[in-house]
């Protein structure tokens, strides 16, 4: 008996030792993302601010939505709900439009909102005001203010408005019609197609909700490389089933179409574009789509791209393609977003080249209703890029982002790599397109194109149906970067990464400094250890995942890493000079003249754009071989200093969720590792040279790393 009073002593002192919060007691497994809505310590200062809420008359679905959150957080966060009140008045929350919203409380500035912004200030007499030109500005406001409350901000002094930078703010899923996911690591698709239209996973809703936090408002739900079935009447149907669902949270559903849908489907002799049979099956196509889902986004559409088909099938140009589905949606609102993902098999030209020479004569020959959408970078989602030539390149041609925050080469969902760093960076690079400097960012926004145009970011999703969603708890914070940067592209990823934690982890403040800084290193880590300096692509075929640059006998030249690595006795690096492919020359003058010199060339794009021998003098002093291989140790020493970082995060994050991010850490640590030990051992093998100075030689031989095989390793759709 004495024991067991001593043993609850004990107990009860280390309880009052522990943080203030008590949310590490709980276990968690991350199904709630970052809108957890528990407990806050000033719980009294959100009761007293949200008591009961005035909600417009005749609410619509979307008011309801923004009410019923309201409702979930506060009680979450206090543990009282607050009731429905008619009258503002001390303690209440009061939603509504200028056409809703008593005179006296109507902000002033409203029109300059658009149909998306929101105020959320705080009123005399202690009423807060959340106003909008619309029920979604509305929703959006409700969400503002729970982040507010939710992260400590002042509830009697806000004064936020804000309205989205882009029109159109998109997740593409690449979710197959048979459930599996195009490089997917968390789980299946989200749809279950089967089981649509007739059963409505509340999943969806949850789904919904998450990305209405966001401002995210439309998502693509199947994989650019699509089938001809997606756009046929059964499909259509479980496509306006997640449609019905979504609307309330002011999300429209797009479709991946296959440019060669009515050929397939046997319903037109060909695809041509310029074939009025072509041209009239897909206007009729779209007035079908639009019966079952009037508020339809409209098409995203991968063409002459890795064997899908497209214009090109009939000596027709992208812009022909595009124009003619545009037309076809046109009188219903509808947009096409068509991809500038393209390289062609016969084409001898540096990969990183094609999509430019491609779409930049198309400039200006797009339909008012079409966004090139174009990645951030001019290979392929690589784990450093310099931005892609088209930003900038193509004035008269509204270019949409697309950023991929599924980790297909950035160690799936296993390696913690926050992205927010790595969106920033393409965003905020000057494409010095004008003698003010033009970031990419101004581009996407608009900033060369003609007013009223639309604008976009697209962000190739990383949900699937595991129980944290994204395959891990890190991860959601790539889902959610994305979709504030998509709200406002000059956003700081660092204050994203802090918002972010303190509503998913805790708002301890060393803690949360040390959740932001691990966030802050990690993308710099991988590219350590994957692909430091500049070099690209050298992951295992297919599936990307691991080291293999030794690749060299796959059918096309640029499916090899020996393609983009090109190391051997004489150095490493792609040369993209003027002596080499010249893909500088489609970057602005100015910066093409600063990246032909290596040294001024920013040292991580270094063996992007230059071939240099192994013992070029680095900035560091260091010959280019020590430098790679002290990078290479770099990357590892990162990882492990992420794994540590955890493991002091303990005492302030539950058991369940502590123990989930550090197994994969303890992975991380090990396939980093892996990456320096084969990466160094086949640089090694090429140059011929001797390690450098005091790098540790790889425990195996490079025949053992080559005989590596995955063929089990998910995402391949
Ligand atoms: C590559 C992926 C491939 C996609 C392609 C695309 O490996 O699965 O289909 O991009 O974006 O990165 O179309």
């Amino acid at each position: 008996m004495k024991n067991c009073t001593r043993i609850f002593a004990a107990l009860a002192l280390l309880a009052l030792m522990a943080p203030a919060a008590p949310a590490w007691a709980q276990e968690e497994d991350g199904y709630e993302l970052w809108l957890r809505y528990r407990p806050v310590r000033e719980a009294g200062v959100v009761t007293r601010h949200a008591r009961s809420i005035v909600a417009p008359a005749n609410p619509s679905p979307t008011v309801r939505a923004a009410v019923a959150e309201l409702r979930r957080g506060v009680k979450g966060m206090t543990g009282r709900e607050p009731g429905a009140a008619t009258r503002p008045g001390a303690g209440t929350i009061v939603l509504g439009t200028p056409a809703t919203l008593p005179a006296a409380l109507v902000p002033a500035g409203m029109a300059a909102l658009g149909p998306e912004g929101y105020v959320v200030h705080s009123a005399a007499g202690g009423i807060t005001v959340i106003a909008a030109n619309s029920d979604t500005g509305l929703l959006y406001g409700a969400f503002a203010w729970l982040r507010a409350a939710s992260t400590g901000a002042a509830l009697a002094g806000l004064a936020q408005r804000s309205a989205p930078k882009l029109q159109l703010r998109v997740l593409n899923h690449w979710d197959n019609l048979d459930r599996t996911v195009e490089r997917g690591y968390a789980g299946e698709s989200i749809w279950n197609w089967w089981a649509l239209p007739d059963v409505r996973d509340r999943r969806y809703v949850d789904y919904a909700r998450a990305n209405a936090s966001l401002g995210i408002n439309g998502t693509v739900l199947n994989n650019v490389n699509s089938k001809p079935e997606i756009l046929t009447a059964p499909w259509l149907a479980k496509a306006a089933a997640l449609a019905d669902v979504l609307r309330p949270y002011g999300i429209r559903v797009y479709l991946s179409a296959r440019f060669s849908t009515p050929l397939e489907l046997k319903e037109t002799a060909t695809a041509d574009p310029l074939a009025p049979e072509v041209a009239a099956w897909w206007r009729a196509k779209a007035d079908e789509i639009y019966r079952v889902i009037p508020d339809f986004g409209g098409f995203l559409v991968k063409a002459n791209s890795e064997g899908q088909p497209g214009p090109q099938d009939y000596r027709r140009s992208h812009a022909d393609g595009a124009n003619m589905l545009a037309a076809a949606v046109a009188p219903h609102g509808g947009v096409v977003m068509w991809r500038a993902f393209v390289y062609a098999a016969e084409n001898p030209v540096d990969r990183a080249m094609q999509a430019y020479d491609e779409f930049k004569p198309l400039d200006g020959k797009f339909a008012a209703n079409v966004l090139v959408q174009v990645k951030n970078g001019p290979i392929d989602f690589q784990p450093r890029e310099p931005f892609h030539p088209l930003f900038g390149a193509m004035p008269a041609t509204p270019l949409m982002m697309e950023f991929q925050v599924t980790k297909e080469y950035l160690g799936y969902a296993t390696h913690l790599a926050y992205l927010g760093t790595m969106f920033e960076e393409t965003l905020r690079a000057d494409t010095e397109r004008s003698p003010g400097g033009l970031t990419v960012a101004q581009v996407v926004e608009g900033a060369q194109g003609r007013p009223g145009r639309p604008t976009g970011m697209a962000g190739v999703a990383n949900i699937g149906s595991e129980r944290t969603w994204s395959g891990s708890h890190f991860d959601q914070a790539n889902w959610y970067a994305y979709g504030r940067l998509a709200w406002d592209p000059q956003a700081s990823s660092r204050a994203i990464a802090r918002e972010w934690a303190a509503q998913t982890f805790t708002r301890e403040p060393r803690a949360l400094d040390g959740i932001v800084a691990m966030m802050m290193d990690s993308r710099e880590a991988v590219v350590n250890y994957m692909t430091p300096l500049g070099l690209h692509h050298i992951m295992g075929t297919g599936h990307h995942h691991g080291p293999a640059p030794w690749v060299a006998d796959l059918e096309r030249p640029d499916w090899n890493p020996v393609y983009y690595h090109k190391a051997g006795r004489d150095g490493i690096g792609f040369d993209r000079t003027a002596a080499g492919s010249n893909a500088l020359a489609q970057y602005a003058p100015s910066l093409a003249r600063k990246y032909a010199d290596p040294r001024t060339t920013p040292e991580p794009l270094l063996l992007w754009f230059h071939h240099l021998p192994w013992d070029y003098p680095m900035p560091s002093g260091r010959t280019l071989w020590a430098e790679l291989a002290n990078r290479y140790d770099q990357g590892v020493a990162q990882a492990q200093a992420l794994r540590a970082q955890w493991t002091a995060l303990r005492p302030y994050i539950d058991a369940r969720r502590h123990e989930d991010v550090a197994t994969l850490l303890d992975v991380q640590v090990r396939e980093a590792q892996w990456w320096r030990d084969a990466c160094l051992a086949y640089f090694q093998s090429v140059s011929g040279r001797p390690l450098p100075p005091g790098v540790k030689a790889p425990p195996l031989p490079l025949e053992r790393y080559k005989a590596l095989q995955f063929p089990y390793a998910p995402g391949r759709g």
